[in-house]
């Protein structure tokens, strides 16, 4: 939510008291010059702890447990820890502080690592512990932010272009005092713990994974829309196809037969495991930014990462081709209509040819630290992200975006398992 319009709930409080210049915004204008109505990403320009603006902890030399949600509407952190040099507000070198991640979103790692970055996505939770006592008494440790004020689309420590959001906030650590002292033995971070980790289990014979896409489509007024949709012809629980609506409104965009291609919350679910099966789903990006996936009711193992590899005739602002090419040498897209709300009609894509590498590969020198239960997930641009989950709860749930500005715009679709998914629309 935003406050848009004057008249809006907060928009005195933040539009007109904050002398916030909403013109700068123009792109999100209407064309009546009314208020930003949908907003593509936001990125706020001063970092939040608990609340304050620049969080500023005391600490005492010992070990720390810290969990880390990451709040921001658009911002993937990649955060590291520095020591302050004499003003307290910068790093005082380019050395940077060790420390364990032992868990994340529902659970322990299998293993803790050890790092000095650790990239979470947005809506991704983190477990991390650090070791104050490394530290000299009296000096300031920095929580760094690498993560840009851009979209996000792999490269970390780009895309900087406010002066503040780098720096998350300080810990300030002291000489422990009188009952504290009791307290100040290291904890080590237990290597040999009993590993939880994501054991998700062994896909559900005769499963193939599930491809599901990534798409930037474009809503009823040209408006830039983030959306979710099929790579392959949809099925049912039962491995039955599900078909377009028979409807005048569908059939007269062409959309017939079955469901296949970008779709908006508004079109009959297509995500419908059956109760107890273990799925992979392979999620392919095929739009220009990463995403921060998030599926409800399930916990998932990230498996790994291909890269897709694009027909060589379409190029990165343009990946449509026509109707018929004679051959295709990767993946594709072809337009194709998005019908959404009150019979809104936008546009999206099929995907054509799909074809990814065969060598998978994580990047955990990036800070990638996924080694455990997790329920979001980074799918980097031009990516095929591959996950496995067990869905053992019957219902309706959802899966979506993470950047708030998307799952509000569409990037959201339901997960039903099990039987009664023609309900869930
Ligand atoms: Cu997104």
């Amino acid at each position: 939510f935003y406050p848009a319009f004057d008249g809006d709930p907060y928009f005195k409080d933040f539009i007109e008291d904050q002398t916030v210049k909403l013109s700068e915004w123009q792109n999100y204008f209407g064309e009546n010059g009314e208020g930003p109505t949908a907003l593509a990403e936001y990125f706020g320009n001063f970092m939040i702890v608990n609340g304050i603006i620049w969080t500023r902890m005391r600490v005492i030399n010992r070990t720390y447990r810290l969990r880390l949600l990451n709040g921001c509407d658009s911002r993937f952190l990649a955060i590291e820890f520095c020591k302050a040099g004499e003003d307290g507000k910068d790093c005082e070198d380019t050395t940077r502080l060790t420390f364990h991640v032992i868990g994340g979103d529902q659970g322990l790692a299998d293993e803790p690592k050890l790092t000095e970055r650790l990239l979470i996505e947005t809506g991704a939770r983190y477990d991390v512990i650090i070791n104050f006592s490394d530290s000299d008494i009296d000096k300031r440790i920095i929580m760094k932010n690498l993560g840009g004020d851009k979209p996000f689309n792999g490269d970390i420590g780009v895309n900087q272009v406010f002066d503040f959001t780098d720096r998350i906030m300080a810990f300030d650590v002291n000489a422990c005092q009188d009952e504290e002292c009791d307290d100040v033995s290291p904890i080590k971070a237990n290597t040999s713990f009993a590993s939880f980790g994501p054991r998700v289990g062994d896909p559900t014979m005769s499963n193939s994974p599930r491809r599901v896409g990534l798409f930037e489509g474009s809503d009823e007024f040209g408006r830039l829309q983030p959306l979710l949709g099929t790579i392959d012809s949809a099925t049912d629980f039962e491995g039955n196809t599900i078909y377009w609506p028979d409807e005048d409104i569908y059939r007269d965009h062409g959309l017939i037969g079955p469901m296949n291609g970008t779709m908006s919350w508004h079109n009959p679910t297509t995500e419908n495991p059956a109760i107890d099966t273990v799925e992979e789903w392979e999620i392919w990006n095929l739009s220009g930014d990463a995403h921060p996936i998030h599926l409800h009711l399930v916990h998932f193992e990230v498996l790994g990462r291909y890269d897709i590899t694009w027909d060589d005739e379409t190029n990165e602002d343009d990946r449509v081709l026509g109707d018929d090419p004679v051959s295709s040498t990767g993946t594709y897209l072809k337009s194709q209509s998005v019908v959404g709300h009150h019979d809104s009609i936008g546009n999206g894509f099929r995907v054509m040819n799909p074809t990814r590498t065969e060598d998978s590969h994580l990047d955990p020198e990036d800070g990638y630290i996924e080694n455990m239960p997790k329920d979001v997930v980074t799918a980097l641009p031009n990516q095929v992200t591959v996950i496995k989950a067990k869905f053992d709860e019957p219902g309706r749930y959802v899966w979506h975006c993470h950047i708030l500005s998307h799952e509000d715009h569409e990037m959201m679709r339901i997960l039903h398992v099990g039987s009664g998914y023609e309900n869930a629309e």
